[in-house]
């Protein structure tokens, strides 16, 4: 039988996905082509634990890789190898047996070299490079045994502050759609801007047409 579920009520949980790689240096095996030491998790917000909903993640490593597809079914949820390359992993959440959902699928770019404005600070560094989002599974109507399960655990309330170690929290939701919001007072302003060029633009072709209308020919 299908099991009880609380109607018309959503549950979510925070999870941090990505990696972390470091150059390996002087630890580079001359022999061979692998470059970066790397790491990818999923993990709670501050390290929360999140096993008491999430039963294993698979993670789908490029086909370059001896057994590709890494199966972890106790946490920490990550695997650790060296390589050369960044590519997709497909990261495939199962959830324990009492939430009776299906599992789901997030994808990761893995990154290895620096990105973004201090890139060329931390290349020279050789320091690591870190790549994580953030994400919310979602639960809707969840089980009546699964409801329990989340309530007996606090974990969807993000920190207030950043700490080392955690960039997701209030503050930086926070700045995220103050960014949000000024991008799109911006765009709404250069809208107006082109609205009122094209408006006047369209002005003097008439005018122009008009004129030539007007002017018969000789
Ligand atoms: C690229 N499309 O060209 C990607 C492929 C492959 C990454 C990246 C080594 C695996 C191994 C490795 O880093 N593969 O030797 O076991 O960048």
């Amino acid at each position: 039988m299908a099991p009880a579920r609380v109607q018309k009520c959503s549950v979510f949980r925070p999870v941090v996905i990505g990696n972390i790689a470091t150059p390996l240096g002087h630890r580079k095996d001359p022999a061979s082509d692998h470059t970066h030491e790397w790491t990818v998790s999923v993990k709670g917000v501050n390290n929360d634990d999140v096993s008491y909903f999430i039963k294993k993640v698979v993670f789908k490593l490029h086909d370059s890789y001896a057994n590709s597809a890494r199966s972890i079914e106790i946490p920490p949820f990550e695997v650790t190898e060296t390589g050369w390359g960044e590519f997709d992993i497909q990261i495939k959440i199962f959830f324990v047996q009492e939430a009776s959902e299906k599992p789901v699928i997030l994808y990761h770019r893995l990154k290895l070299h620096p990105y973004g404005p201090d890139a060329e600070k931390t290349k020279a560094e050789g320091g690591p490079v870190t790549s994580y989002q953030y994400d919310e599974l979602v639960f809707n109507e969840p089980t009546e045994t699964m409801y329990e399960i989340f309530a007996s655990k606090s974990g969807a309330i993000l920190p207030l502050e950043r700490s080392k170690g955690n960039l997701f929290c209030q503050r930086s939701e926070q700045e995220e759609l103050d960014r949000l919001e000024s991008a799109i007072a911006k765009i709404d302003e250069q809208t107006k801007h082109y609205k009122e060029k094209i408006l006047a633009m369209e002005k003097l072709e008439k005018r122009d047409s008009k004129e030539k209308q007007d002017t018969p020919d000789k």
